[in-house]
């Protein structure tokens, strides 16, 4: 492949960012990102903020304000959440940019005239009370797939389904709670039926085995079922305005405008950076991989998609790695029953601990079923893996080299067999940590990075440099030089995970220097004579209180 185009799903500017979103979308494209790059791969990482859409409107008339306050709001909130986390996005946009309306406009208006669309009046809800047509998150009702009670117009949480609002049983206004009448509009709809055979061919019959098998069974029960034509335009005042004549009062679906977005996101960086954003796009060269949770499974795999396949020019995804959800204390997270840790809190709460959240929420990463994140779990990773493994390797090694040769790396003698075997299997991991990310195993990446300084702690323990220092000098000088070499190689092979921590420990270590993925361990990367600095601590123990502290936050009686 000559190029990466990676997306993580663009968030709603609703509401702050929690830690679901990062374990579930963020963490992983950013731990993919980052590693594509020291591959040096040619990659860029896309995202933006979703402006549009019912979710904003809600909001807005909740706090009696108005859509664009709400989005400044929390656009600038959000970007600020993901930029302290080192989410290392190449661009974020936001879909209320020129460029973005141009773009989806665009991108309409050529399917408009390629017919790609079905015009077609029918009756859709309205509300009487408020005089609106009711669509997606203005209307509830029980999902005619699963049953489940507060299904959306256009989505049900619960099962995943995609719907049309006139799908929903019993449904019901949000803005009245009433009981909505039929009223005849007219829309644009995307006949996805016509897609089906399309979606079959490219998912079913050739990605059973490369992609993951939530995302592929979510795909398969779909199709299973058929899919129907979708509106894509609403009778909204808050979107982008259908650019056609005779529209006037209707907007793009915000599913139309959204993954569009991750193309003017890219136009946008392009333009910054003197690159050709096409080929980001349309190159057969390219690979797209969405990275998104498995509620937005449908609109990635059979939605865009037909989209793209319809404009004609792009390439399709390559792989849509869908995370399951992230729950909190055993619970559902809930922006409304407000059951979540908010990003911009924890930094409040946790300050310079974002590489423990990051590590947190990789080992414990919703990735083939849900998984479930507590404080008491939080604390034990820390003190337990990050303190007890990784930063106690790394004190030890920084300690005793200052120690003994006031932090000169000493010239190491004969190596042992024990010695040639720790520094191969160093390299083995490497290797393990490459395979399991590229087939997107950040869980199994994660903890091969903490084998690296397991190695290391057993290593020293077995080899005891400073019962050996007194009287076999020259031993303690291999086996301190072999042990900077592993804390190096933990440098650089933990950036894609811990990128403060791999920062701070090169300043210790007096590396600045960018090294690729491949050359790490294919050389010392620290010789000798190499002055280190001085030892400071990566990671402190998180006490008892600070737990009790956050428990105490979310109202639960826990010791
Ligand atoms: N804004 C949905 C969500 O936050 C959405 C993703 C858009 S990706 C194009 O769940
Ligand atoms: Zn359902």
């Amino acid at each position: 492949m000559k190029r990466y185009t990676v997306t993580a799903a663009l968030p709603y500017t609703n509401g702050p960012i929690h830690i679901g979103h990062l374990s579930g979308v963020y963490i992983p494209a950013d731990i993919y990102t980052r590693y594509l790059r020291l591959s040096g791969k040619d990659v860029v990482f896309i995202c933006g903020s979703d402006e549009h859409g019912v979710a904003i409107s809600i909001k807005a008339s909740n706090e009696k304000t108005t859509p664009k306050n709400i989005i400044d709001k929390y656009d600038k909130m959000i970007r600020q959440s993901f930029e302290s986390f080192g989410i290392s996005f190449d661009n974020y946009s936001r879909t209320s940019r020129e460029i973005h309306y141009d773009t989806a406009s665009e991108f309409f208006k050529k399917l408009n005239s390629n017919k790609k669309f079905v015009e077609m009046t029918t009756n859709q809800l309205f509300d009487e009370t408020a005089n609106k047509f009711l669509a997606d998150r203005f209307v509830t009702g029980t999902c005619p797939v699963c049953s489940f009670k507060d299904a959306y117009g256009d989505q049900c949480e619960k099962c995943g389904s995609s719907l049309n609002a006139t799908d929903l049983i019993n449904p019901k206004s949000t803005l009245s709670g009433i009981k909505p009448i039929l009223k005849k509009t007219k829309h644009w709809f995307l006949p996805l039926d016509k897609y089906e055979k399309f979606i079959k061919n490219w998912i079913l019959d050739k990605h059973k085995d490369d992609w993951k098998a939530n995302v592929y069974g979510q795909v398969k029960s779909w199709i299973e079922i058929g899919l129907k034509p979708r509106a894509v335009t609403r009778d909204l005042d808050w979107g982008i305005p259908v650019p056609i004549k005779e529209s006037e009062g209707k907007v793009l679906y915000v599913w139309f405008d959204a993954p569009i977005g991750y193309i003017s996101s890219t136009k946008e960086w392009a333009a910054k950076n003197k690159k050709d954003w096409e080929v980001y796009w349309k190159d057969e060269e390219t690979e797209l991989v969405h990275f998104i949770g498995k509620d937005n499974i449908v609109f990635h795999c059979i939605i865009f998609p037909s989209m793209l396949q319809a404009h004609g020019e792009f390439v399709l995804p390559k792989n849509v790695p869908a995370n399951e959800f992230l729950n909190l204390e055993g619970e559902k997270i809930s922006t409304s029953k407000n059951w979540a840790v908010w990003i911009h809190e924890y930094l409040q709460d946790f300050p310079n601990k974002e590489d423990v959240l990051r590590y947190v929420l990789t080992s414990n990463m919703p990735e083939t079923k849900d998984s479930d994140f507590t404080w008491r779990d939080f604390q034990a990773k820390n003190n337990n893996e990050l303190v007890a493994i990784y930063g106690n390797f790394v004190n030890r090694v920084i300690v005793l080299i200052n120690k003994y040769y006031l932090g000169e790396i000493p010239t190491p003698s004969f190596y042992t067999n024990e010695d040639k075997e720790i520094l191969s299997s160093v390299k083995v991991i490497k290797d393990n940590i490459s395979s399991a990310i590229e087939k997107f195993r950040f869980r199994e990446s994660n903890s091969e990075m903490m084998n690296i300084a397991r190695i290391g702690n057993k290593y020293l323990a077995d080899s005891e440099p400073w019962k050996q220092i007194k009287d076999n000098p020259d031993r303690t000088k291999t086996i301190l030089f072999i042990s900077i070499q592993i804390v190096s190689a933990l440098a650089y092979l933990s950036e894609p995970f811990l990128p403060f921590t791999s920062l701070k420990l090169k300043g210790i270590l007096g590396v600045e220097k960018q090294l690729g993925w491949k050359e790490i361990l294919n050389f010392n990367i620290i010789e000798s004579g190499h002055k280190i600095n001085k030892s400071s601590l990566l990671f402190e123990k998180i006490e008892d209180n600070e737990i009790i502290n956050q428990y105490k936050k979310m109202n639960i009686n826990k010791k």
